[in-house]
């Protein structure tokens, strides 16, 4: 990025809708998330400096967060496109003192935290497509990379990123993605004809307390009653659907999500798949 663009995204996040540290310091209500929060105009992906500042010694709970990424990635190397100015690009650093074996249960947390966040702050209905997509109107409009690092079966870190598209307009979504992405503006627009930038502040906070909330949840009773959140958003069970694991191509009809976060698929009259990672195609 050169220095005119730098100058232009400045000029774009001073704005109606800058990122506004203070404020969502201010208005962080949980025991856990966000009592260090780490802001940067750009990175490579909060992600990735998420987890050098954990390598460094930052605390349980601390919060990258950044208005442009160079580098956003989703799964498997895959792209996440990261537009500078208008969406959301952060990563919660967590040290638990949990199993490696029940971190899978993170994505889901973070997933019920980025819907209900949605429904607080705009007026749109969002669907979890498991594992780690929330769609609108079939569309994805964020995506969760959830990243560990453990040493002898103990985990050091979970890195718990979350991306999501705010105030994109539809002229700027790369045309790769075009047929597949959305943001809560373009949503909003065709529901309501409304084009008033929506408030990334209240988004943040808003993710950030409900994560809390469900974090807490998790480490008291688990996840199973993360999950009774969950299933509001849950639009799959009893939908047929095509799975790739590795590198073999699952047919079969959901049918729930088990206690650590695996989607469980019936694949034959007696036969039930548990599936711990995939992509689903619908
Ligand atoms: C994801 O991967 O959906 C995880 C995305 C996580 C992004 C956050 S941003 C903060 C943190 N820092 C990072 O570097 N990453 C995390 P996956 O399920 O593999 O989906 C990737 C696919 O989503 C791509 O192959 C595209 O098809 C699509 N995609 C890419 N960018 C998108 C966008 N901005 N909006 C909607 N879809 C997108």
């Amino acid at each position: 990025m050169g220095e005119d663009d730098l100058k232009s995204m400045k000029l774009k996040i001073s704005d109606a809708n800058y990122i506004d540290i203070f404020e969502i310091k201010k208005n962080l209500k949980g025991p856990f998330i966000g009592k260090n929060i780490y802001y940067e105009e750009k990175v490579d992906s909060t992600n990735t400096l998420a987890r050098e500042l954990s390598v460094k010694g930052v605390k349980n709970g601390s919060v990258v967060i950044s208005d442009y990424q160079e580098k956003g990635r989703g799964r498997n190397g895959k792209v996440w496109t990261s537009p500078c100015g208008c969406n959301i690009y952060m990563s919660i650093i967590l040290k638990p003192k949990f199993s490696p074996e029940v971190a899978q249960g993170m994505t889901i947390l973070a997933a019920v935290s980025v819907a209900d966040a949605i429904v607080e702050v705009t007026s749109l209905k969002p669907q979890i497509k498991w594992p780690n997509d929330i769609l609108i109107d079939s569309k994805k409009v964020s995506g969760i990379l959830t990243e560990m690092s453990t040493q002898n079966m103990i985990i050091e870190h979970i890195i718990v990123g979350i991306g999501m598209n705010v105030n994109l307009e539809e002229k700027d979504i790369e045309d790769g993605i075009k047929d597949i992405a959305t943001s809560l503006l373009i949503e909003s627009k065709k529901i309501n004809g409304s084009s008033i930038l929506i408030n990334r502040n209240k988004l943040i906070i808003s993710i950030l307390n409900k994560f809390d909330k469900y974090y807490e949840m998790f480490l008291s009773t688990g996840l199973s009653s993360v999950l009774q959140y969950y299933q509001k958003y849950f639009g799959m069970i009893g939908k047929e659907i095509e799975i790739n694991i590795k590198d073999r191509r699952v047919k079969g009809q959901v049918v729930g999500i088990d206690s650590k976060g695996a989607l469980l698929l019936k694949t034959g009259e007696n036969e039930l798949e548990k599936v711990v990672s995939g992509e689903i195609y619908l």
